[in-house]
């Protein structure tokens, strides 16, 4: 799973970055400070693979991953140069989600505005989207009239998504455009769930800001630069500081998984004495499918998957008692993987 951060200039996106990824990116004291995109890799919180991890002992045990992307700049064509939001959406556009960090600190005098915050940059992204959709539309309408090729169905899509931005809506709240195989590859930053992390000061009140946010967006809120200060020490030292101020789990445990859950994603396992490894899924994704997060080749080569749920082999104290208890399941192409499944699966090359 990939998240990209995005929001306002100085709205604490390196802060929270930092924040959620334990790095120590530089932040800046001012707008539009430094640029650079950062990028960090996030270890899943799972208590299942460190159980599973105790019962295989494998040389190596390797949780489900987070990439997280700071992509520094600013979206807005106002201040920003076209070609440098280019780069910025080369870095967005691989990424399955959205963290839209709003301002709620008080920032060189200003006040906070989360809401106008918000709208800003919906707004961005919505128009970063009409202008793609635009520029193709043109060239799509050329292609078809003159040289008899691209795709009529596209190009309707492509119409009725620019009218879904021009009346300065976002595309995720149009599965039907959002989803779309044939608009997949525009990769449409609106089309993308988005998560709001309210960042918030040291001592706001949780939940006395309350947002008026479009379908398919849900709110996060963080103390950003708390829980950065936070991320810096070490695990004990974090506890009792969390303990104190009545925090109960990390920015990052909570943004992973109320992530996890908004985009639908679930853990299966493959174990063995060489390794224990969490994979990230869809739900509702076949067995093939899942297979091929491994491996294309497991996928093309599917035979079988050799299943059993976490709680029958944790139960069962081992593989050969599971299987005896008959809870070891031998299943076929349309098998749908369900969350803790610790597969083995048979393969052809
Ligand atoms: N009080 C407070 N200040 C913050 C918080 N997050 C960021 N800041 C400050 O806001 C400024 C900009 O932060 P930065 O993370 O660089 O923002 P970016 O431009 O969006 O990456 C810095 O001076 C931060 O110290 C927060 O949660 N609380
Ligand atoms: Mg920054």
């Amino acid at each position: 799973m990939e998240i990209g951060i995005v929001g306002l200039p100085a709205s604490g996106k390196t802060t929270v970055f930092n924040a959620l990824t334990g790095s120590e990116a530089e932040v800046s004291a001012f707008k539009g400070g430094k640029k650079d995109p950062n990028l960090a890799v996030v270890q899943v919180p799972d208590q299942r693979l460190e159980k599973l991890s105790a019962m295989y002992n494998p040389k190596k045990t390797t949780p489900a991953q987070v990439r997280y992307v700071d992509i520094g700049g600013s979206l807005s064509a106002h201040d920003a140069k076209e070609s440098s939001i280019d780069e910025l959406l080369r870095l967005l556009r691989p990424v399955d989600a959205l963290v839209n960090v709003v301002r709620n600190f008080e920032f060189a005098g200003e006040q906070p505005t989360p809401q106008d915050d918000f709208d800003a940059l919906e707004s961005e992204l919505v128009f970063s989207d009409l202008m793609t959709v635009e520029k193709r539309v043109e060239k799509l309408e050329k292609e078809i009239t003159k040289a008899k090729k691209g795709n009529p169905k596209e190009l309707e899509l492509l119409q009725k998504a620019k009218e879904i931005l021009d009346g300065g809506k976002a595309l995720r709240a149009f599965p039907e455009i959002a989803t779309d195989p044939l608009l997949r590859g525009y990769a449409f930053l609106s089309a993308k769930p988005c998560i709001v992390v309210l960042n918030s000061h040291d001592n706001a009140e949780p939940g006395a800001v309350r947002l008026e946010l479009p379908d398919g967006v849900i709110m996060i809120e963080l103390k950003g630069r708390l829980e950065m200060e936070l991320s810096q020490l070490s695990d004990e030292e974090a506890e009792l500081f969390r303990e104190d101020m009545g925090l109960q789990e990390s920015a990052t445990s909570i943004l992973i998984r109320k992530s996890y859950e908004f985009l639908g994603l679930i853990s299966f396992f493959t174990v063995g004495p060489d390794e224990v490894k969490a994979w990230t899924i869809r739900r509702n994704t076949p067995a093939p499918r899942a297979a091929g997060v491994i491996h294309s080749d497991i996928e093309k080569g599917f035979i079988r998957a050799e299943v059993v749920s976490y709680e029958h082999l944790i139960g069962a104290g081992s593989h050969t008692a599971a299987q005896k208890a008959g809870n070891v399941r031998l299943e076929g192409k349309n098998y749908i993987v369900q969350d803790g499944d610790v597969i083995n699966f048979r393969f052809n090359v």
